[in-house]
């Protein structure tokens, strides 16, 4: 028996979405014994709209018997409590408050830059500009909240993976974020995602 202590996991998923990408990295981390739906994003079936509306957008996090667990923050801060090694958010009460207003800044400081210019509506300058906000925020080695890896991390790196592998940014121009992803390359829940954009892009 896995981690789970008998209760099944289900993580309906999609592998090119880069929020369901979150919940799959703190999965790997954590080792959790789990089942995957994949969800077709171009075809969406109606069950997944049924199971969360209005959108039936993906993660979606079901176990037996509990509350369904839709929006991958909160999928992510639940598997961090539930499965608790390796602990993913930060010792210190100030981190910790620094890792949610990461994910509360995301949109603003990756998510817009991002779709903006997947969609054509933005310009490669606009993400660069963002990639350099958050070079500067890793600083020299570092990570981007506090001097270790943390769910902070896993919110941003899906983005920054696929800019270079689907949108062809050259993303480790910026050294500090060379060296961060070279740094999150290192552990098997990361290098399974590059593997799966590679699956994507080919
Ligand atoms: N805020 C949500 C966003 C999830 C999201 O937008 N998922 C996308 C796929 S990457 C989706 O299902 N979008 C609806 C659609 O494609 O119609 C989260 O963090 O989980």
């Amino acid at each position: 028996m896995g981690e789970t202590e008998g209760t099944v996991l289900t993580l309906y998923d999609a592998p090119r979405c880069p929020f369901c990408a979150r919940a799959r990295i703190v999965l790997g981390e954590k080792g959790v014994d789990h089942e995957t739906v994949i969800v077709d994003l171009d075809e969406r079936p109606a069950w997944i709209v049924e199971l969360n509306p209005p959108e039936g957008r993906v993660p979606v996090l079901e176990q037996a018997g509990l509350p369904l667990l839709p929006e991958s923050r909160v999928v992510m801060r639940y598997l961090d409590e539930r499965f608790p090694e390796p602990a993913l958010m930060p010792a210190s009460l100030e981190e910790r408050a620094l890792v949610d207003f990461a994910f509360e800044r995301f949109d603003e400081l990756l998510g817009g830059p991002y779709y903006r210019l997947k969609q054509g509506r933005g310009s490669a300058e606009e993400f660069d500009a963002a990639l350099a906000g958050i070079d500067d925020q890793l600083g020299e080695g570092g990570f981007l909240v506090g001097g270790g890896y943390t769910l902070a991390d896993i919110a941003y790196v899906p983005w920054i993976l696929r800019a270079e592998v689907m949108l062809g940014i050259d993303v480790r121009d910026h050294g500090n974020i060379a060296v961060w992803l070279r740094e999150l390359e290192e552990r098997e829940p990361i290098r399974t995602e590059v593997a799966v954009i590679g699956s994507l892009a080919a």
